[in-house]
């Protein structure tokens, strides 16, 4: 069917540090095209290979329409279409039962960023859940174990303008694969190379960021934190220190110098793996070139010590002097600048406080098979979220999962691993049919979110069935109905600093706007760091309280090198399970045609680690440990060095040769702080299968 031809413009939803601007051309009631908005600054008219082809699905033949009610056992995918209507009473006669018996906390809805928008990310949930007594859910997986690492150190998350890149000379790139995960700053480093930056990668995987760069460093996993002290170490000694900028805006700098003074490159180098003589021109180079920016992202988080690594990391342009300059600094995630500037009207006034217990969704498996969790959780409302694929531990989620007396809802568009055990899937939006605004993290610039098009079939936005289903449940709370153009208006602080020349109005016409920050940003060259010092602290007291040393400091993970030395005898080799696939976006698009590449799972291996065990090139292995085992087809890429193997992640079980994903091997230990967990503190064996 044809009609008027309109553009819309919109933000993608995903989780990813880009947040592109799009424009969708509708032809009367269809999304015809979808192309990159070529008037945003940031990725100026380009999508990626994930989301070029969102159309197919937006409109796949296999989106889930309409509610669907199991037939079959759990896991087995066998469902029958049912009302809304049918559903949604269905829903409040299991809710309402089951609190009556064990409490609200028996209630657990877990969420994370299948779209990171405003309002449908989270907004209602809360309220309904709060007024529910539902347990709270801790969203922990990504990013928080770095957020609060680098707040221990600078009292704040905050950094500089990812844009401002184009500035730097000294470019680090340190724990995050750039060209894959946060593509659209790509080009922005290769304008600042033009101009004679230095690129270098830290990474344990030779990455295509890696591939890309001018210098590789590829220390063993877990280990960054010895290389940091020991390039403080080279700082010091050689006097690459700048003194004026540390004197006057830091604190511990003594303590510090003492304690690296113990961190020679020929200490961390046996801890590391990287040559000790690498370190010191690591540490010379970072030391004289300015400006300097290490920009990093969250691969490095997933640790037992993931967040003495990134505190560590904070230190580091302190000591140089780095955020004197534009271009100078560390680059995290910019979310935070908005993310200060909105309102927490989560709880409007009359719905009391909701002070229930919290559960950590990096523990989700263990959640839902603790015997003496009391009350269990035995009703679980599942949305922007794939844990039976994303969580680690798999097999024990997958355990919880099946649980008989677990009452399970997933509001999803496809049939997931984890919809496949749900009682009932609910049919969702995407983005094209719903309405929000996207704060980035990867950008200064707010995007606005336009319906382009009707729900497909009888689905529902995120925000409509909380309403749903607060009408189901006869809730007569007045803000449990509030409009999404409300919630949005409710949550944006428009009276902040940071937002002035915004309005929804103007938003929505521009379809992004930049933050009212100061351009350029420099947000510490004069110090002011919020700290309880207003210095970057070296020496933390809150880190002492968090139950850290006070001073940064290097400890082995429990499955790593220099760990647990019976566990490394039975499984001598570190497992990453990194994104790797430009077509995927986490366990997103795995079982979309023309998105997975041909050939399925794999692993990784070194070639000496492979001969030592019989293994060749493209013969079936076995990967294991106690968690679990994989049958996997061996690949020598070049990209994991001895000791370490690699099996990306986000495959499902469908395509794996026996239903297990990549996670089934991975540990559900939470990093130390943050809430956090340690997916890649992950030991193995492997062996011919
Ligand atoms: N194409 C694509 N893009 C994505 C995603 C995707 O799945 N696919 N996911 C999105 C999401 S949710 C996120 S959070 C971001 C993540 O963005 P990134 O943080 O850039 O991505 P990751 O792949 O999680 O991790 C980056 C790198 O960290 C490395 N790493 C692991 N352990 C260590 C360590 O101990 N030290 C060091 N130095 N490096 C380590 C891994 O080998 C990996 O190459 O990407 C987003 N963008
Ligand atoms: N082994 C290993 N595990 C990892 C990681 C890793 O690097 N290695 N990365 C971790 C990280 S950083 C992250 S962020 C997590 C990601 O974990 P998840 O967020 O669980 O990842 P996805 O598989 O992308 O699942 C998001 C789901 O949300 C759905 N969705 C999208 N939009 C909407 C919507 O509007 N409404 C509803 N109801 N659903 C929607 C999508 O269809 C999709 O199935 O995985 C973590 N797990
Ligand atoms: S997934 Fe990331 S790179 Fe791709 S269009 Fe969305 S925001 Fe841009
Ligand atoms: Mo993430």
């Amino acid at each position: 069917m044809s009609g008027p031809v309109r553009t819309v413009l919109g933000t993608c939803h995903h989780d990813c540090p880009d947040s592109c601007g799009w424009v969708v051309t509708v032809e009367g009631e269809r999304a015809v095209r979808l192309r990159g908005n070529p008037d945003h600054p940031y990725s100026r008219g380009e999508l990626c290979p994930k989301v070029n082809r969102l159309l197919d699905r937006v409109y796949s033949p296999d989106r889930v329409l309409t509610p669907l009610e199991r037939t079959g056992a759990k896991g087995e995918g066998r469902f029958r279409p049912v009302s809304w209507d049918d559903a949604l009473a269905r829903i409040a006669g299991e809710w309402t039962e089951r609190i009556a018996r064990h409490g609200g906390e028996t209630l657990l809805g877990y969420f994370d960023a299948g779209t990171q928008g405003l309002i449908q990310m989270t907004s209602l949930d809360r309220r309904l859940f709060a007024v529910l007594g539902a347990s709270q859910h801790d969203a922990t997986i990504c990013g928080s174990t770095a957020r609060h690492g680098v707040t221990l150190t600078n009292g704040t998350g905050l950094g500089a303008d990812p844009m401002d890149i184009v500035h730097s000379r000294f470019i680090v790139l340190w724990g995050t694969n750039t060209r894959l995960t946060n593509r659209h700053l790509w080009p922005f480093i290769e304008q600042a190379r033009a101009a004679g930056a230095t690129v270098v990668v830290v990474d344990p995987l030779r990455t295509i960021t890696a591939d890309g760069a001018d210098w590789f460093i590829q220390p063993l996993p877990g280990t960054d934190t010895a290389l940091m002290l020991a390039m403080m170490h080279v700082l010091i000694a050689e006097d690459l220190v700048d003194r004026a900028w540390v004197d006057a805006h830091t604190l511990g700098y003594d303590e510090l110098a003492a304690l690296v003074a113990g961190w020679s490159p020929q200490r961390a180098s046996a801890i590391c793996g990287v040559p000790d003589e690498e370190i010191e021109r690591f540490a010379r180079a970072y030391g004289t070139a300015r400006p300097a920016m290490i920009r990093t992202l969250i691969g490095a988080e997933h640790h037992e010590h993931g967040g003495e690594l990134f505190r560590t990391m904070a230190v580091l342009p302190a000591l140089v002097g780095a955020w004197r300059d534009r271009g100078g600094g560390l680059i995290r995630s910019s979310g935070t600048w908005t993310e200060e500037a909105l309102i927490d009207t989560d709880l409007p006034p009359g719905a009391g406080r909701w002070e229930t217990r919290h559960l950590n969704m990096a523990q989700l498996g263990r959640v839902l098979t603790d015997p003496d969790l009391a009350p269990p959780v035995t009703a679980l409302y599942v949305w922007n979220a794939n844990p039976a694929v994303t969580a680690p531990a798999a097999e024990l989620t997958r355990r919880g999962l099946a649980r008989d007396d677990l009452f399970t809802v997933v509001h999803e568009q496809f049939l997931t691993d984890t919809a496949r055990y749900a009682d009932l899937v609910l049919p969702a939006t995407t983005q094209l049919e719903h309405l929000d605004v996207v704060p980035a993290w990867g950008h200064l610039y707010l995007g606005w979110n336009e319906p382009a098009i009707a729900p497909v079939g009888e689905a529902r936005s995120n925000t409509e069935v909380f309403r749903s289903l607060a009408a189901a449940l006869g809730r007569t709370e007045p803000w449990l109905y509030d409009s999404d153009e409300e919630l949005i208006a409710q949550r944006l602080d428009l009276g902040h600093e940071r937002m002035q020349g915004i309005t929804l109005d103007s938003l929505r016409a521009a379809g992004f706007q930049r933050l009212a920050v100061a351009d350029p940003l420099l947000p510490y060259a004069e110090g002011n760091f919020p700290t309880p010092s207003g210095r970057v602290e070296f020496v933390s007291a809150a880190a002492a309280a968090a139950g850290l040393d006070p001073l940064p400091d290097y400890r082995p993970a429990r499955e790593g090198p220099g760990g647990d030395a019976e566990l490394l005898g039975r499984y001598p080799l570190q497992l990453l399970t990194p994104k790797t696939h430009p077509g995927f976006l986490n366990g997103t698009y795995s079982v979309s045609p023309r998105h997975a590449p041909p050939g399925g799972p794999f692993v990784e291996l070194d070639p000496t680690d492979a001969a030592a065990r019989g293994i060749e090139e493209g013969r079936p292995v076995v990967v294991h440990n106690d968690r679990a085992s994989l049958q996997l087809v061996a690949r020598f890429s070049g990209r994991v060095r001895p000791g370490v193997v690699a099996i990306p992640f986000g495959w499902w079980q469908e395509q794996h040769p026996d239903g297990r994903t990549a996670n089934a091997l991975t540990n559900d230990e939470l990093a130390d702080i943050g809430g956090g967990v340690a997916f890649s503190d992950t030991l193995v064996e492997v062996r011919p299968a």
